[in-house]
């Protein structure tokens, strides 16, 4: 069902099916038939498809060298609640237009910041109670709130590591305020990214206060929000860097560590984004190992970054097979612990068409949906497994699955080395897994 405010914005697009590979309308589904059943689920209930609030309906395409392309028919009032709402009706047509089920914003993508913090909360209390109608009248859910700690100049030395109180205690008002944002409207996870929390030169930094002060905000925001009912998951978003030089959630491994050695281990999980796993030189699926090695893969920001350059330039996923290798993971892990699929990628700032905007998604669906089939069709059909087990499978008997169960000891290993002499060459097969995966696409 199309949810309509009072102005139609996407005007001539109807809502988005499914119509196959052979179709050539460009408004339509080519792979992600939502209600379709690989392994055991529904491609919709896989990915939970969600709308970023801050790149489709807020960015307007500005660069550091110049300003915004795009004139986008909402948002246009000079009043900011009649701004916020016309912003809301827009997203709520997107939404349903796409048949996705979920949105995840942070506070002031929703409505404006105000000069005052009473104001702001004033602000984001009224836009919240009508997001509620839009929920319960189109049945699109929240799958995680955050707060930009981040644009404001007044955390340009970061926000829970700030190395001045009255700015930690700002952060600490502001994630309040989004936390009761997010348990109003049943989000179903909350979200921290550090954009700064790290630094641009160690020199003035005290590194170990400032990661124990994130530790201690962490642990306050969680006390808060579960004494507040919350039940979902809490998230924290690696990235190495950008804006900041060296941001202290670097990768997955980094941010696992953030988690353990403040005790939040029962409470938050990663959530992933594609961008940043390969600033921080590592593969989307390596992120998404780690984290599921730690039980801790929680949800994920899809898109792409640039072959040619090193920004988190949030393009929308197009490479079906670079997605296949990271759907593997993903499949193998049964998939993310209450998380979903949020498409954190822009339009390019000369892509100036709001048609654009769903293209981009459509191709974003697409290839994940496409990638999920062909990882699908590798674990049930291809030799892709057998390889697998059989490169460990000295692991399966005698004194390899003695040493998995943890009963030999160095001078064991010592022993049967002796015994058995140079251990004989075994290839690792590489360029026969890369041939499976293109013939299965
Ligand atoms: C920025 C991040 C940001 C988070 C939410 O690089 O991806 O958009 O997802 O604060
Ligand atoms: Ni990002
Ligand atoms: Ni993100």
């Amino acid at each position: 069902m199309v949810l309509l405010g009072n102005t139609e914005y996407f005007k001539g697009i109807e809502e988005i099916s499914y119509e196959g590979k052979t179709s050539d309308n460009p408004l339509a589904y080519k792979f992600y038939n939502p209600d379709q059943l690989v392994a055991g689920k529904t491609m919709r209930a896989h990915f939970k498809f969600a709308m970023a609030y801050w790149h489709t309906l807020c960015g307007t395409g500005g660069d550091p060298f110049g300003p915004g392309t795009k004139h986008f028919p909402w948002s246009t009032s000079s009043d900011p609640y009649r701004a916020a709402e016309e912003k809301a009706d827009a997203a709520f047509e997107f939404i349903t237009k796409m048949g996705f089920e979920y949105y995840c914003f942070h506070d002031f993508d929703l409505i404006d910041e105000a000069a005052t913090l009473a104001e702001s909360e004033k602000r984001i209390q009224h836009i919240v109670s009508y997001l509620k109608e839009k929920q319960s009248a189109s049945g699109v859910k929240l799958l995680w709130g955050t707060s930009n700690c981040f644009s404001n100049p007044r955390y340009m030395n970061g926000a829970a590591s700030n190395p001045d109180f009255e700015v930690v205690a700002r952060a600490g008002a502001q994630v309040k305020i989004a936390l009761d944002a997010t348990i109003a409207l049943n989000g179903e996870n909350y979200v921290f990214w550090g954009g700064r929390e790290g630094y641009m030169s160690l020199l003035n930094t005290n590194m170990k206060l400032e990661q124990d002060n994130i530790g201690r905000f962490l642990n306050m925001a969680k006390d808060y929000a579960r004494s507040q009912g919350f039940k979902g998951t809490f998230f924290i978003e690696p990235k190495p860097m950008e804006p900041t030089k060296h941001q202290y959630d670097f990768d997955a491994a980094t941010s696992i560590n953030t988690i353990r050695e403040y005790g939040l281990q029962d409470d938050f999980k990663l959530n992933i984004e594609v961008n940043h796993a390969t600033l921080a030189q590592h593969t989307f699926q390596h992120e998404l190992q780690v984290a599921a090695n730690a039980g801790m893969l929680g949800s994920v920001d899809a898109n792409r970054g640039d072959y040619q350059n090193g920004w988190d330039t949030d393009q929308f996923p197009n490479n079906f097979l670079e997605t296949a290798e990271a759907m593997l993971v993903f499949l193998k892990s049964g998939g993310l612990q209450g998380g979903g699929i949020n498409f954190d990628a822009k339009t390019r700032r000369n892509s100036t068409d709001l048609e654009d905007i769903f293209l981009a998604h459509i191709g974003g669906a697409d290839t994940f949906a496409r990638a999920l089939l062909l990882a699908d069709a590798i674990i049930q059909k291809s030799p892709f497994e057998d390889l697998l087990g059989k490169r460990y499978g000295s692991f399966d008997s005698g004194k390899g699955a003695d040493f998995v169960a943890g009963k030999l000891s160095l001078t064991d290993l010592y022993a049967y080395a002796n015994e058995n002499g140079e251990p004989k060459q075994t290839s690792g097969k590489q360029e026969l897994f890369e041939n499976i995966l293109n013939q299965y696409s």
